[in-house]
């Protein structure tokens, strides 16, 4: 068990030498044992005050992280700051990767600063220009499993997505349950806080035809928020991804689905944006269109690598 006060925990090896220190009190003394061991807390309590006012190395640098939140920006100038703290405030460590193409606004200027704020937790991939939604997660998909991260997520910049839901899709990967968990609007009726009706309709239909068409289990095919494995990213062949938009969020779960993985989800509620403007177009809903019908007909000849089990997997 680790000792941990006020956000700093204490090393493994003070930590196992407090135990032992106690447990041969509680052998020599007896009774007596129990009540040094409650003087020894509250020693303890005052040592780590004193050390804490002086400041050692946070908690949150003294190991490497296993997750990476991957958010694309495009003009998310009254919102890129905000999220990244959000998502460094869980009770979980979640480093973040920030993918940027060149934002007009700055903002890339803005996670520059948030990264000498949080050194080692905060990471920005530039792009030249606005390359697009899909590219610009392929590119940060290789840079996270170039880093060792073991679960990668997807999130948009502007709050439709609650970053308190990224520790339920980590559980839910976690346990084996899924390998890669969606954050569905669907999966228990409609999700979706003040979208026009217009555009919520849309979206979930689209979601039905896409089910139609290509076979897949998932209720919201489209949702950006989710969490994948590290295997499922190193076996789906990346460069073969060719969708940018809406598109390419369905082909990445129908892709990982072919390869035979669990594409699970898991209800969240999306929000619009209150902050900064849409950047999804109108060439975005139609290559979602008849590229859904491509993923299928190319699906008939394609060889799917596929997923290597791991007996451990297999126990959860
Ligand atoms: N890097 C990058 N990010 C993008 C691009 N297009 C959209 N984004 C980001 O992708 C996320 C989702 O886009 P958004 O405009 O909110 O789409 P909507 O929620 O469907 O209206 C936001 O964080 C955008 O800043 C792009 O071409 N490149
Ligand atoms: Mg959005």
């Amino acid at each position: 068990m680790v000792i941990s006060y006020k956000g700093y925990r204490l090393s493994q090896r003070v930590t196992e030498a407090f135990w032992k220190i106690n447990r041969m009190g509680f052998t020599v003394f007896g009774g007596m044992g129990v009540f040094l061991g409650v003087i020894s807390l509250v020693i303890l309590q005052q040592v780590c005050n004193f050390v804490t006012s002086k400041s050692i190395i946070p908690a949150e640098l003294e190991s490497k992280s296993e997750s990476v939140v991957i958010i694309p920006t495009y003009n998310e100038k009254e919102n890129v700051a905000a999220i990244i703290d959000a998502v460094l405030a869980l009770p979980r460590r979640f480093d973040v990767l920030v993918v940027d193409d060149n934002s007009p606004d700055g903002t890339a200027a803005i996670v520059k600063e948030k990264i000498k704020e949080h050194p080692g937790r905060v990471d920005l991939l530039e792009r030249k220009g606005k390359l697009g939604l899909g590219t610009a997660y392929i590119a940060g998909f290789k840079r996270a499993l170039d880093n060792g991260y073991e679960y990668i997520f997807e999130m948009d910049a502007d709050f439709s997505h609650n970053p308190q839901d990224l520790l339920k899709l980590y559980d839910a990967c976690n346990s084996g349950k899924m390998d890669v968990a969606v954050g569905s609007r669907y999966i228990t009726g409609v999700n979706v806080v003040n979208w026009p009706m217009g555009r919520v309709l849309m979206s979930y239909f689209a979601s039905k035809y896409v089910r139609f068409i290509t076979g897949l289990k998932v209720a919201d095919t489209t949702a950006g928020f989710c969490c994948y494995r590290r295997k499922v990213l190193e076996t789906m062949e990346l460069d073969k991804i060719r969708f940018k938009g809406y598109a390419f969020q369905i082909e990445m779960k129908f892709t990982a689905s072919k390869c035979g993985f669990k594409v699970g989800e898991v209800p969240i509620i999306f929000v619009n944006r209150v902050l900064g403007t849409s950047k999804m177009s109108s060439g975005i809903f139609s290559e979602a269109f008849f590229g859904v019908m491509k993923l299928k007909i190319s699906s008939w000849t394609r060889k799917y690598p596929k997923a290597v089990v791991n007996p451990s997997d297999t126990e959860a």
